[in-house]
């Protein structure tokens, strides 16, 4: 199934309560017009689940490679069960494309291993912007609520 046909908003499986987690959203302010809506639906899905709005704090950075250190920030902090990292990469003239996807990819594996916490990649790599507002909000749902309910889902896990 592709990526476009998944929709993980839709989510209904059983989440326990985990309002006592508290949760760090990094938001990359490139390409804002799409990663503020993710991180709404972030954030209207984790409120959803009983987490309290307190419990959600925001770090913004300027661009999607910046998220492996904001991430990083965060899970160092004991206070911080995980992390959600929000960006938006649009494929264009640049090469800078594959340098970023990669990179992201990379340090966001590095800091969920080495802090042993969930950090959730909730990055966009798209060709254009109309593929990018489809997912974020629009035909294809927001892949910010699929980051949140990842989250929650890699907390509930038993061991
Ligand atoms: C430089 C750059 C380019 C070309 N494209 C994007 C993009 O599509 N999405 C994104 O989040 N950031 C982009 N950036 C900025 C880089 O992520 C980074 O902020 C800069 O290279 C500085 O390290």
């Amino acid at each position: 199934m592709s990526s476009a046909d998944k929709n993980l908003s839709t989510y209904s499986g059983v989440i326990p309560d985990l309002s006592s987690k508290t949760f760090g959203i990094v938001v990359a302010e490139w390409n804002e017009e799409i990663t503020e809506p993710l991180y709404e639906g972030a954030v209207e899905t984790l409120l959803k689940h009983g987490i309290p709005k307190a419990n959600i704090i925001r770090m913004n950075v300027p661009g999607t490679f910046e998220l492996s250190l904001g991430a990083q920030r965060f899970a160092q902090k004991v206070s911080i069960d995980a992390v959600i990292c929000l960006g938006c990469v649009i494929q264009g003239e640049t090469r800078h494309f594959d340098f970023i996807c990669q990179a992201v990819s990379a340090g966001i594996t590095d800091v969920n291993l080495k802090y042993n916490k969930p950090v959730i990649f909730g990055v966009l790599t798209t060709d254009n912007k109309e593929q990018a507002f489809d997912r974020a909000g629009g035909k294809h749902g927001n892949k910010g609520d699929e980051a949140a309910i990842t989250a929650l889902k890699m907390l509930a896990l038993p061991f």
